[in-house]
C-alpha cells in the first residue's frame, strides 16, 4: 500500500472516530429520556427500578392498569403484553431478566452482572431457575390444599434449598457487591412472606434456610432497595386476591 494510500485511510479513519465521538457527545449533553410501564405491586418491575436507581439513571414511572391495558403497553410489548416494559429513548424493551441485562450494558457504572464469563453465565442460569421453577413451585404450594400442599411445599423447598447454597458464606448472591441475581430473589424476602401468610404455610423457616435469611437482612438493610417497596399491605390484597381466583 502506498504512503498516500495509508495516509487517507488513517485520516479517514479517524474522522469516523470524530464523528462518532461528536455524536455521542451529542446524545449526552440531550439526556436519555427513561420510562418505565409498571404495575404497583409487581416483583418483575421492581428489579428493574432498582436496577435503575443503584446505576443513578433518573426514570419516570407509569402505572399500568392490567385490567384495561394501555394502547401503550399493547404496542411496546405487543408479544405478552405485560409490565415491565423499559422504554429507553422510544426503544422498548420487555421481559425483567432482559432488561436487567439491557440497563447493565447501556449504563455501566455500577456493574449488575459479573465480569468473569462463568459468573455471569452461573447468575443467568439461577435467575432463570429462580423465575421458572422456584415462583412456580411456591404458586402451586400457595394454592394446593392437603396432601397436595404438603407435596408442593416440600418440593418449593427443595428448590429453595439450592438458592441456599448460592448465598452460603456471602453477604449477597454476586458476593460483597449486590448485584444481578440479588435483584431476581429478591421478591423473596417481602412477596414470599406474604404468600406464606395468605397460603397458611411455612416455606423459608429460619432453622431451614440461615444464609437467605442473612442475606435478606443485608439487603432490607440497603436504603435504597427498601425505599422502594410496595406497602405490604397491598401486596397481602392482591394475594388474597389471587388465592380467591384459585378456590373459585
Ligand atoms: N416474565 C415476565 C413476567 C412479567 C409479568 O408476569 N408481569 C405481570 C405483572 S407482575 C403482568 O404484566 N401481568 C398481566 C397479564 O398477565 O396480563 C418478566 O419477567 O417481565
Amino acid at each position: 500500500m502506498s504512503y498516500q494510500l495509508k495516509r487517507r485511510r488513517i485520516s479517514q479513519f479517524a474522522q469516523v472516530l470524530f464523528l462518532n465521538f461528536v455524536r455521542k457527545t451529542k446524545e449526552k449533553e440531550k439526556g436519555d429520556e427513561v420510562k418505565v410501564i409498571g404495575g404497583v405491586k409487581s416483583r418483575y418491575c421492581i428489579r428493574v427500578q432498582w436496577a435503575l436507581k443503584l446505576k443513578g439513571v433518573e426514570y419516570e414511572y407509569i402505572i399500568e392498569d392490567l385490567k384495561n391495558k394501555s394502547p401503550i403497553l399493547v404496542k411496546s410489548n405487543p408479544v405478552y403484553k405485560k409490565v415491565p416494559v423499559l422504554l429507553h429513548n422510544g426503544k422498548a424493551i420487555s421481559e425483567s431478566l432482559v432488561i436487567l441485562e439491557y440497563i447493565d450494558e447501556v449504563w455501566k457504572e455500577n456493574p449488575l452482572l459479573p465480569q468473569d464469563p462463568e459468573e455471569r453465565a452461573s447468575a443467568r442460569f439461577w435467575a432463570k431457575f429462580c423465575d421458572e421453577n422456584v415462583i412456580s413451585e411456591v404458586w402451586e404450594a400457595f394454592g394446593a390444599q392437603g396432601e397436595q400442599k404438603k407435596k408442593a411445599i416440600e418440593s418449593a423447598q427443595e428448590s429453595l434449598t439450592l438458592l441456599e447454597r448460592q448465598v452460603e458464606g456471602k453477604k449477597f448472591f454476586g458476593g460483597e457487591k449486590l448485584g444481578y441475581l440479588d435483584l431476581v430473589v429478591a421478591w423473596i424476602p417481602y412477596w414470599l412472606s406474604a404468600i406464606e401468610e395468605i397460603g397458611e404455610m411455612k416455606l423459608l423457616e429460619a432453622e431451614k434456610f440461615p444464609s437467605i435469611h442473612k442475606w435478606t437482612r443485608n439487603f432490607m438493610d440497603i436504603a435504597l432497595i427498601n425505599q422502594c417497596l410496595p406497602a405490604r399491605e397491598k401486596v397481602l390484597k392482591y394475594f388474597h386476591g389471587c388465592l380467591r381466583s384459585y378456590v373459585a
